[in-house]
């Protein structure tokens, strides 16, 4: 049996929305290369939820991947849920929970149907820890695209 590796065809995030953190630094723009040393930093909000956290795409095709580059110094009882916007359910339906992690972590998720993710182009990945936050927590996220 053979594995089929495919290339990918990346789109970055134009911008961020950030409806709930403690703060942040490094923008979007530290997301839009992998390992390159400049990295979006989300601290956590002592508050329920305690991350909520938009990346907000255009002129996306298609979707059949969501690549994520991240490491999140947390603790054990929390969790940063990666979502993706359901423009026909109007809802988000979370795609992998990124658990508290020693160093970076590479993450491609697969998205076998792309047709409710993408409404004109547009798609959005939501970064959202459900739990009560700690404001020592940090998330860092050196990269984040969709593919196809
Ligand atoms: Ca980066």
């Amino acid at each position: 049996m053979s594995y089929l590796r495919k290339s990918l065809t990346h789109h970055t995030a134009d911008s961020v929305t950030e409806t709930v953190t403690d703060g942040t630094a490094g923008g979007v723009a530290g997301t839009q290369t992998l390992l390159d040393g400049t990295i979006y930093q989300i601290e956590e909000d002592n508050a329920q939820p305690a991350i909520d956290v938009e990346f907000v795409f255009s002129s996306v095709p298609k979707i059949s991947t969501i690549i994520v580059a991240a490491y999140y110094l947390g603790a054990t009882s929390h969790a940063v849920r990666i979502n993706l916007w359901n423009y026909t359910d109007t809802q988000w339906d979370t795609f992998h929970t990124l658990m508290t992690g020693l160093d970076y972590e590479q993450h491609f998720l697969s998205v076998p149907d792309d047709t409710k993710y993408i409404s004109g182009g547009a798609a959005k990945i939501q970064l959202y820890h459900t739990e009560n936050g700690i404001a020592s927590h940090v998330l860092y996220v050196d990269y984040i695209a969709l593919g196809y």
